[in-house]
């Protein structure tokens, strides 16, 4: 895949009509030759390009599988995104963010596959990650934050996924603290974050992002049918998962932005209007135990704060919703 191909692919979409070999020469900076070499290139990887003679070639179609250069075209201009690798079949996303991110990959590479083996989701769980449906990628982030900055680019990252949805597919989604994003009360992507630090300070931080987006009612395994739901589900509408993913991490990128440049007061706000608990009697599994309450609040570094019935605050800096009273 190359650079030639990403931007024919921009400029195509950009046109949204014919455009003659000579005009997209002249954009990519390349001769009507090489032109025409990429536009086979792409068509034998299942973009549907339209030729008409004299008028030129219009893109009338992206491949089913999600494909780099679609991905690259999309997120043109974007610091997330600036490097993409696209796999068919990985263990876990994360691992090879992670591995990528020790050997120096710059902050924003962004790792995505059709299908985990192994997707992981918090403490070892499981990550139904099946080829086709959904969207599981990892994004490398360099935020240069003290340890406990980690869990607001968490949230962050949920914000951001939830916004987009309800921005470009009307979805009304909510984030439940600490890494769901739920609609009507259903689970429609999850986010496990793992960081490596040198001292007190984030050496990086890897973002795992899954997202039901294709995934059909009568898809998901029994054990989660009753508490999964995706974007098709939720619209009734087979949206592009590339399409999906660009809004997404053009959020993610603006709310990531927010957080560097002027903090956690912004999103916190955001996460406030947006929960799925505060307010709401919420029990908590913590590493010390399991703690009742009502969710009152987030506070100003991401740690979720509960009103006991006693009227004593018990601050959560992580945790597991095990219920919601
Ligand atoms: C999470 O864990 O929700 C984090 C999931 C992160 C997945 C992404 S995909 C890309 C990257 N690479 C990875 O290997 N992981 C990340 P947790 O809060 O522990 O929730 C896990 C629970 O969610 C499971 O025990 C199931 O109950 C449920 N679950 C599993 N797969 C699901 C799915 N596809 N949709 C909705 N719920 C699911």
């Amino acid at each position: 895949m190359g650079d030639l191909e990403v931007d024919i692919i921009l400029n195509l979409k950009k046109a949204d009509r014919h455009v003659t070999p000579a005009e997209l020469g002249r954009a990519c900076k390349v001769t009507e030759g090489e032109v025409s070499e990429a536009v086979g290139e792409l068509s034998g990887r299942g973009y549907r390009i339209d030729h008409v003679p004299g008028e030129g070639y219009r893109l009338m179609g992206t491949p089913d599988l999600m494909d780099v250069t679609d991905i690259r075209s999309d997120l043109h201009g974007s610091v997330l995104g600036g490097e993409v690798f696209a796999f068919g079949r990985v263990t876990s996303t994360n691992d090879v963010a992670v591995s990528l991110a020790r050997g120096g990959s710059p902050e924003g590479t962004l790792v995505i596959a059709e299908e985990q083996a192994r997707g992981r989701g918090r403490r070892g769980r499981v990550w139904f990650s099946p080829p086709g449906c959904g969207l599981w990628f990892s994004i490398i982030l360099r935020p240069g934050l003290g340890a406990e900055g980690s869990a607001t680019i968490s949230l962050a990252a949920a914000a951001g996924v939830a916004e987009s949805l309800e921005e470009a597919y009307g979805i009304r989604a909510q984030i439940k603290w600490p890494n769901d994003v739920l609609v009507r009360g259903k689970k429609i992507c999850g986010i496990l974050t793992e960081a490596e630090f040198i001292d007190n300070t984030v050496r990086f931080v890897v973002v795992g992002i899954g997202i039901n987006v294709l995934t059909g009612k009568e898809q998901f395994p029994d054990d989660i049918a009753a508490i999964a739901t995706s974007v098709a589900v939720e619209t009734g509408r087979r949206v592009s998962r590339t399409g999906v993913l660009a809004c997404v991490v053009k959020s993610i990128e603006a709310n990531y932005s927010e957080l560097r440049h002027h903090g956690f007061e912004g999103i916190r706000t955001k996460l406030l209007q947006r929960s799925a608990l505060i307010g709401k009697m919420t029990r908590v599994k913590t590493p010390d135990g399991v703690v009742e309450g009502v969710a009152a609040d987030i506070d100003i570094s991401g740690a979720l704060l509960l009103r006991r019935e006693d009227g004593s605050t018990e601050r959560l800096v992580a945790g597991e919703v095990m219920g919601i009273l």
